[in-house]
Parts: structure tokens; C-alpha cells; sequence
């Protein structure tokens, strides 16, 4: 594997799934806190409430970091959290919390990569619509200028949305996520207000952190076809025009892919589609959070005329996501060709889920992760050699944390999280990561 001497090695966190939710120190709920109370959406009812405790153990985390070597960290804001109704009071703690945690990062060397919106938004929000409100790109600009304002001084790097896939599908149209929604129009009327809250805040964050780097964080699944059947290749088209070009032809064309609008017919009617060139404004970096790809096949009585084919025999992780190293390597090419020309690509996620020993002898034999981070590295720097301006690598996650409707059940930690003693322990994946990171720094 060959990296460049200036590669950007970091790990990846969120605020939902490490924090804690602190009522005591002034956050207000989000829709996390409420979906997972709603019994029956999150495996075993498990809620973020303690998590990995972060707010109160950021010194020991920040120093997990530094064991490591990485000179960068990805984290998001609890919106929630420094403004506990969304809008118009701060929470000072929360805000100080931030700025203690920034200023730990940067007294260790470590460069903070600041995620705006990670799917934690403001309960009292959610009562006036949350993200299907015409609202949200405003109430995004104001939040997003608190946190300028408060932190612009020290952390010049900022991601405005992470996913927004997975809110407008996971969360409306399929109701696995927070807020639960299942409506189609619903699921399409959010995603065009993460585009065109992404626009706003890249306006504020310009305007207010001088030398601020910025851009959004995209899920991207390439889709492949099952056959050479004419009908297979459609249903991929398809499917990545439903996971990947719906988000990304807003940001770099600032227009939705015509032959999905087609396909989306009246799903779409009441948004006003010219809007999203405003989702255009120009970006410092693409973020990109990579884990699998998807095989497809033709189905006209499916929603959007394809369904996903099991790859037998095929490595998959504990998510059942198949292991497809070589998929990130032509995502990364894709996307210089025909979307980012010679702006960076950051991977701001990349990671898997598999079950883990405890730990034994101070560390967590963790083999098939480590596999993991050694295939899709190696597919990363095969892309590099290629010409793809991948710039940062992200593995997610720091540590085993809250995994959403999964619960604390799947680990995605490189740092093991014993979650009754808050004991961390380094996998093996860790430490391999460790190692090669001070070789890519040599
Ligand atoms: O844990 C999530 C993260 O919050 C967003 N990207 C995918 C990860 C694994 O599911």
C-alpha cells in the first residue's frame, strides 16, 4: 500500500451514538431518544442514553487518539445539545463542552473534522415537521452559525450533513430510523430539504470561518448488475440513481438525475425541483462513507423496479453487508471521472461490524476486521495510483458504540467498549491501523 507522506488518517465518531444523552447538562431530547423509547423500533429498546459516556471520558477518547497516531478526528454536534429546543436559547455547557474538545484535539495534534448534522435533530423540531418542514434550511443556517461563531477560530474543517440518504430513506420512507416515518413524499420532500439546508450552511460557514474547508458526507452503495440482461442493467441504473445520484447530482450539478423524476412521477409533486441548485454552491472536499455495494435485479413491482441478489459465498460482515473491496476502488475512480474532477475525496467512514471476543491479555483479537481495513485500504491506494484525489481516511468507528435501530449488538469499533464498566480496550484492528498509519507517515 502506498499512501502520500500528507495523507489525512483519522477515525470517525458521532454524537448520538458515543455521548451519552446528558439531560443534566442541559441537552434537550432528539428524535433519537424518542424513536428508541418507542418500543419496538430499536433491538432490545436500547436507547443512547449512556452510550459510551463521551461527554464526561473525552480526555481518555482524545487520548486513544493520539495512542494512535492519527492527526485527524471526525465528530458531529449534538444539535440538541447546544440549542435544547432547536432554536433561540443555547445551552452554554453544551457549547463548552465542544470547545473543551476541540481544544484537546488541537493540544494533541489532532485536527478536528466537525459534522454539523448527524442525525440527532432537536426533538421540539421534529413536533413542527423536522426535516419535511420548509423551514429547516433557516433553522439549519442559524444553528450552523452558532457553532461558527462559537468554534470557527479553531476548527477550520467542516461537514455540513452526514447521510442524507439515510435520512430521507431510513427515517421516512421506510421508517427503520428516527422519525419512523413511511411515506414516500414524505421521504422525498426531506431529502430535497438536506440539499437545500447543505446550500445554506455552506453560505454561513463561508461567510464566517475565514480558511474554513468544507463540504457535505454522502453514503454511496455502487450498484451492480445481477446479469448482463438489458432489464438487470436498468434495475442498477436505477438503483443508483435512487442511492447515489439523488445526492450527488444536486451537489455537483445542481439538478436531480432526469430519469429519476421520471421514475418518481407524483412522488414528487410539491417540491419545487430548481430549487436544489442552490445545494450547488462549491464544495472543498466530497465526503464519502463507503461499506458495501449492491447487486441488482429487475423487479417491475418493486418501488424503484429493482431488488437487491445475496451474493452466496461471498464474505459478508455482521451487518450482512458483503465485504467488496474492489467496489470502492471503481467508486473512486467514478467519481473523479465523472463528478470531482481534481477536488479531494475524503472517506469520511469506511468499517465493519463482526463479532468480538472479549477482551484477553490487554487486547481484542479482532482478524476479519482487520482484513476489512487491509482490502479496502489496499483498494484505496490502487485508486490513488490511479489518479482518484482521495485525500483522508476516516475508519469507522473509534470505539463500539450505539448502533442505531441495531442497539449496542453490533460493534464497530477498532477500540473494544465494555458498555457496564466503560473499560476500552484496542483490537487488533487497532493496532494495525496504528502501525499503518506510522508507516504511511515515514
Ligand atoms: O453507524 C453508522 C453511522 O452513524 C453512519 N454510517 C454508517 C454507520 C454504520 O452503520
Amino acid at each position: 500500500m502506498d499512501f502520500p507522506k500528507d495523507f489525512i488518517w483519522g477515525t470517525a465518531t458521532s454524537s448520538y451514538q458515543i455521548e451519552g444523552e446528558t439531560p443534566e447538562a442541559g441537552r434537550g431530547d432528539c428524535i433519537w431518544g424518542h424513536f428508541a423509547r418507542t418500543p419496538g423500533k430499536v433491538v432490545n429498546g436500547e436507547t443512547g442514553a449512556v452510550a459510551c459516556d463521551h461527554y464526561y471520558r473525552y480526555k481518555e477518547d482524545v487520548a486513544l487518539l493520539k495512542s494512535l497516531g492519527v492527526n485527524a478526528y471526525r465528530f458531529s454536534v449534538s444539535w440538541p445539545r447546544v440549542l435544547p429546543l432547536g432554536l433561540g436559547a443555547t445551552n452554554a455547557a453544551g457549547l463548552d463542552f465542544y470547545s473543551r474538545l476541540v481544544d484537546e484535539l488541537l493540544a494533541n495534534g489532532i485536527t478536528p473534522y466537525l459534522t454539523l448534522y448527524h442525525w440527532d435533530l432537536p426533538w421540539s423540531l421534529q413536533e413542527l415537521g423536522g426535516w419535511t418542514n420548509k423551514d429547516m434550511p433557516a433553522w439549519f443556517a442559524e444553528y450552523t452559525g452558532l457553532m461558527t461563531r462559537t468554534l470557527g477560530d479553531r476548527v477550520k474543517h467542516w461537514i455540513t450533513i452526514n447521510e442524507p440518504w439515510c435520512v430521507a430513506h431510513l427515517g421516512h420512507l421506510w421508517g427503520v430510523h428516527a422519525p419512523g416515518l413511511r411515506d414516500p413524499k414524505l421521504a422525498y420532500m426531506a431529502a430535497h430539504q438536506t440539499h437545500l439546508a447543505h446550500g445554506a450552511a455552506m453560505r454561513v460557514i463561508r461567510e464566517t470561518v475565514p480558511g474554513a474547508q468544507a463540504g457535505i458526507t454522502l453514503n454511496l452503495t455502487p450498484a451492480y448488475p445481477a446479469s448482463d440482461d438489458p432489464q438487470d442493467v436498468l434495475a442498477a441504473q436505477y438503483d443508483d440513481g435512487f442511492s447515489n445520484r439523488w445526492f450527488l447530482d444536486p451537489v455537483f450539478k445542481g439538478k436531480y438525475p432526469a430519469d429519476m423524476v421520471e421514475l418518481l412521477g407524483e412522488v414528487l409533486d410539491g417540491i419545487d425541483l430548481d430549487e436544489v441548485s442552490a445545494a450547488a454552491a462549491p464544495q472543498d472536499f466530497l465526503g464519502v462513507n463507503f461499506y458495501s455495494r449492491g447487486v441488482k435485479k429487475w423487479n417491475p413491482d418493486a418501488p424503484f423496479r429493482n431488488e437487491g441478489v445475496k451474493q452466496e459465498g461471498a464474505p459478508h460482515t455482521a451487518m450482512g453487508w458483503e465485504v467488496y473491496p474492489q467496489a470502492l476502488e471503481e467508486l473512486m475512480l467514478r467519481l473523479h471521472r465523472e463528478y470531482v474532477g481534481d477536488l479531494p475525496i475524503l472517506i469520511t467512514e469506511n468499517g465493519a461490524a463482526y463479532i468480538d471476543p472479549e477482551p484477553s491479555n490487554g487486547v481484542v483479537e479482532d482478524p476479519q476486521r482487520a482484513e476489512y481495513y487491509r482490502l479496502h485500504l489496499d483498494a484505496l491506494s490502487r485508486a490513488i495510483a490511479q489518479g482518484a484525489p482521495v485525500k483522508g481516511y476516516f475508519a469507522w468507528s473509534l470505539m463500539d458504540n450505539y448502533e442505531w435501530a441495531e442497539g449496542y449488538a453490533k460493534r464497530f469499533g477498532i477500540v473494544h467498549v465494555d458498555f457496564e464498566t466503560q473499560q476500552r480496550t484496542l483490537k487488533r484492528s487497532a493496532l494495525q491501523y496504528r502501525d499503518l498509519i506510522a508507516q504511511g507517515k515515514a
